[in-house]
């Protein structure tokens, strides 16, 4: 059947409000315009669900995508999914290199921009040391870009200074997860969907954000009656819809809530000691990583009865107890949070906090029971987390800290004892003050936009202006904020163009094949980096690469002897297969869905005395840390009454640069905006329509107001991808003292009508 364009975005935009309710989605980009002439497995371009998507290719160009119904995804996508062929043509695309000379941007040769970079690179080494270079990149880089980046800088050039976006988004899911379980990355998989009978889902807007995951919870849901679902979010989102319990609260304030819950739990006797007794410790100090017992837990709860935490939130005590029985008696609970947790100066904590209800429950390590991170971009847990491409971190959880740590890399990558400098580099915040006070000299941004992206932009703008250091920033498309303030811009090869993996939320590993050749002079990160290292004279030792396929392959080699182990995961395989889930150990071997659990998790011995083996600590038990509640860095007072969050939508991406690209996604939400709660816009005169001033310590910005119910009293909220209405010039970077993730989610602002 010949099925027109006009047709497919008819169905596309009725998937498109639905997914919002998760109502089910159409196969969208199966009705496509265009018959291709071949199908290409590869993964979205956009968020870290991960689905798999097939690339409909027509005379060498992108045509049309569809879903791949072999992935976990079973071939649905949402509409930012099934449109991504127009930005690949987008005008704007960058497909040669520029120099800036006299303030403007001028065509150049490669030769001459790399030549320009490197000279930049080596002076700033020679006068000022390594540590004056630094590597800014992506959790949208493919891994094998992002490992050799961080091998680069800090095997090759002698520099820790790799940082990027994760630390804005992941940082403190990190921190989380390695505090209580001694290794990154959740411990279930999203099979646990199909088999929970309650799903927690805090500081999480799933419809909008993983949009296809949701697509599943309320699929779930539809099916089974009886299974719950507690949304924790201030707003009244998308995903609070479908909940039976959304609880609302004073921003911050969920920290406290969540002892609230075990405080519940233990009252009405619903903890599972017989779990809790044999496989976890109580930490009662972090710093002195003091161990407590059960009742010291117990006493510190005190603090946090209902009525107590009830006060403190808005949340009335009655629904704390409600929602705390349906954590716990539910045969299954799964949890999903997101950036409602992590963007916080407590982010690590919160994270710790939601783990400990299920360690106190039992709920983990069974189908349909997991604390469940959701991870933002395609490629943080893959290319970043995995592969150590942070300042503290080398590949497999090995940190730069440790010597033993660095000592394995250095005997692994065949390079002499003592390569690595011992010392951590500077993370995102630090970094980027140190490039705008001029302390660091030469900084290589590659497919991140942080002169939109970072928090109290004003600042490192204003960084990025200096002459006195050095921007190359390798970006797809013109219009991006950041190429305003580069000295150097690359052309990349962009998504479909090139080759690699990504590795999404569920520790998912997925190829994404070669489907056209780049536009014009572009060339994949890879081949930059390459080019790069080779120039800077980096012993090709260290990067004796022809292809992403090679440094692949010296990955699997080097998480081999570690409980990552991706042996099993040979680029054979991953052509055929639409991903495999870590650990992996051998070719014959299909992934793990369980981690912890004996005869499920291939680190453990088949016959290993326990059930549970949670060997990323040495006594093999989880922690469940008391973290106290603290407030936010900037609360609300006489001056700056309200809250500000800021936060995302469905159709767009980021900063936009690829998704206002899509005339049917920019026409949805094609400007920023604020939504203000009815009584608070009743009370300062403010119509739905108005525009509203919004003032912070940082920053003063006019935005047109969306009066509803979605936020709470006292709160407003701003979407941040508009790039002629940057909400990060009154964003806060107050940031979590141990992930050093900031604080986006939460500042105090004071609104009045314009
Ligand atoms: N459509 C779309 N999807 C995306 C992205 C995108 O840009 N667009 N980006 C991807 C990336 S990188 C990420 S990191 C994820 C982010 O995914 P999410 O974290 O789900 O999205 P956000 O809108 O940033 O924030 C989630 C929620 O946190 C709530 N929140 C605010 N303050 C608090 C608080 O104090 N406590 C709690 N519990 N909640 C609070 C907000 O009201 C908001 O609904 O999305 C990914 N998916
Ligand atoms: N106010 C506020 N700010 C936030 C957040 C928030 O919730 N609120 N969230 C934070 C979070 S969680 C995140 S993840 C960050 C994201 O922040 P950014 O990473 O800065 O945002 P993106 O728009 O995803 O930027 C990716 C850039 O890479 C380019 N690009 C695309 N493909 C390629 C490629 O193949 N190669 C290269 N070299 N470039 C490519 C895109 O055009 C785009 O400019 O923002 C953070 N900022
Ligand atoms: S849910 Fe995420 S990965 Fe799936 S199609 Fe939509 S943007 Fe892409
Ligand atoms: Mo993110």
């Amino acid at each position: 059947m010949k099925v027109t364009r006009r047709d497919v975005l008819k169905t596309a935009a009725a998937a498109s409000a639905m997914a919002a309710i998760g109502a089910p989605l159409t196969q969208v980009a199966n009705a496509a315009a265009n018959e291709p002439d071949e199908w290409v497995k590869s993964v979205c371009r956009f968020c870290g669900t991960g689905c798999g998507v097939m690339v409909g290719v027509k005379g060498g160009k992108v045509v049309t995508v569809k879903g791949d119904p072999n992935n976990h995804n079973a071939g649905f996508l949402c509409l930012k999914g099934a449109l991504m062929p127009p930005i690949v043509y987008s005008k704007e695309r960058v497909t040669k290199p520029y120099i800036r000379k006299n303030g403007k941007l001028e065509p150049a040769s490669w030769d001459e921009a790399m030549t320009l970079v490197v000279d930049k690179f080596k002076t700033a080494i020679k006068e000022h040391g390594p540590t004056s270079v630094a590597y800014y990149g992506s959790g949208q880089a493919l891994t094998e870009e992002t490992y050799l980046a961080s091998k680069i800088w800090k095997a090759g050039l002698g520099s820790n200074n790799v940082e990027g976006n994760p630390r804005l988004c992941m940082a403190s899911a990190v921190g989380g997860y390695v505090t209580t379980f001694g290794k990154d990355e959740p411990c279930g998989s999203y099979d646990d969907i199909d088999n929970a009978t309650c799903f927690f889902i805090i500081g999480s807007n799933m419809s909008e954000c993983h949009p296809i995951l949701f697509k599943r919870v309320a699929k779930r849901k539809q099916n089974s009656p009886n299974v719950k679902v507690i949304v924790v979010d201030p707003r009244k989102t998308n995903t609070a819809r479908i909940a039976d319990e959304h609880v609302s609260f004073k921003p911050g304030t969920d920290l406290a809530i969540l002892n609230a819950m075990a405080h519940v739990i233990i009252n009405e006797e619903l903890d599972n000691a017989r779990f809790h007794g044999k496989y976890c410790n109580f930490i009662v100090d972090w710093k002195t990583k003091k161990k407590g017992s059960f009742d010291d837990y117990v006493k510190f709860l005190e603090d946090y009865t209902p009525e107590k935490v009830a006060e403190l939130s808005g949340v009335p005590a009655e629904q704390i107890v409600r929602i705390a029985k349906m954590f716990a008696e539910s045969s299954a609970t799964t949890s999903f949070w997101c950036m409602g947790l992590n963007q916080r100066i407590r982010g690590v904590w919160a994270n710790n906090l939601v783990s400990n209800l299920h360690l106190l429950t039992g709920h983990i390590g069974k189908p349909g029971a997991s604390p469940f991170s959701l991870t933002g971009q395609p490629n943080a847990c893959g290319g970043v987390r995995d592969t150590g491409g942070l300042c503290h971190l080398l590949p497999a959880g090995r940190l730069i800290k440790k010597p033993e740590h660095r000592a394995a890399l250095e005997r692994q990558w065949g390079i002499p004892a003592g390569t690595i400098a011992p010392k951590p580099g500077l993370h995102t915040i630090a970094l980027w003050n140190a490039f705008s006070e001029g302390k660091v000299k030469a900084m290589f941004v590659l497919c991140t936009n942080p002169a939109h992206s970072l928090p109290n932009v004003n600042i490192y703008t204003e960084g990025m202006k200096r002459t006195d250091n050095f921007m190359v920033l390798s970006e797809p498309f013109m219009d991006a904020e950041t190429v305003k303030y580069c000295d150097v811009l690359l052309p990349p090869a962009f998504w479909c163009e090139k080759r690699g993996t990504y590795g999404c939320s569920e520790r998912r590993y997925a190829l994404l094949k070669k489907s056209v050749e780049p536009m014009g002079e572009c060339r994949s990160d890879f081949e930059i980096l390459m080019d790069f290292a080779k120039r800077m004279g980096v012993d090709p030792k260290v990067i004796p690469y022809k292809d992403v396929d090679d440094v692949w392959n010296e990955w699997r080699m080097v998480s081999a002897e570690t409980p990552y182990n991706f042996s099993g995961i040979t680029r054979a395989r991953m052509e055929k297969e639409s991903g495999i889930l870590w650990p992996c150990p051998t070719e014959d071997h299909p992934g793990t869905k369980i981690r912890y659990v004996r005869g499920e998790d291939p680190n453990i011995p088949t016959d290993y005395k326990n059930k549970y083996k949670f060997y990323g600590k040495k006594d093999n038990k989880a922690w469940i840390i008391l973290r106290p509640y603290k407030g936010a860095a900037e609360e609300p007072d006489a001056d700056y009454p309200m809250v500000l969050t800021t936060g995302r939508v469905i159709d767009h991406w980021h900063t936009g640069t690829m998704t206002m690209k899509v005339p049917e996604l920019r026409r949805s939400f094609p400007k920023a905006y604020v939504e203000v709660n009815v009584d608070d816009a009743a009370k300062a005169g403010i119509k739905n329509g108005d525009d509203v001033v919004l003032e912070t310590r940082r920053d003063t910005m006019t935005f047109q107001a969306r009066v509803s119910d979605v936020c709470r009293p006292g709160l407003v909220f701003v979407p941040w991808y508009d790039p002629n209405l940057m909400i990060n010039k009154l964003t806060l970077n107050a940031f979590d003292a141990g992930s050093k993730q900031p604080e986006y989610k939460i500042c105090a602002v004071r609104i009045k009508k314009a």
